[in-house]
């Protein structure tokens, strides 16, 4: 099922999802959307919920960079031990 990150550039945490869909080589796919109201494209998608980054699979749509990150992990854990210390402590780390 294809990754769709809804994002844009400039946002500190969807850069956050990025970088570890670098670190997993995930291929993804990516929609831009607006920084700033109104974003018609997102919030119909959402249930209202207007942040990046936005992750969607499918019919399932992931709100929240952690969420976004517990998802992937679950899909496709890092080896050894990053993998041990999981994606929320990359997440974790990152947001401080
Ligand atoms: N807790 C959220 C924070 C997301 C967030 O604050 N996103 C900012 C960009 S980095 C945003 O979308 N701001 C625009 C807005 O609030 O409309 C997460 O971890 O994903």
């Amino acid at each position: 099922m294809d990754l769709i990150l809804h994002h844009y550039d400039a946002s500190p945490f969807s850069e956050k999802v990025r970088i570890v869909f670098g670190m997993t080589g995930q291929a993804w796919s990516s929609v831009i959307t607006p920084n700033i109201m109104p974003k018609p494209d997102l919030t119909p998608l959402t249930g209202g919920y207007r942040r990046a980054p936005v992750l969607q699979i499918g019919a399932d749509i992931y709100c929240d960079s952690m969420v976004i990150l517990d998802e992937l992990q679950r899909r496709a854990p890092l080896p050894g031990d990053r993998g041990l210390a999981g994606l929320r402590g990359i997440g974790l780390w990152a947001d401080r």
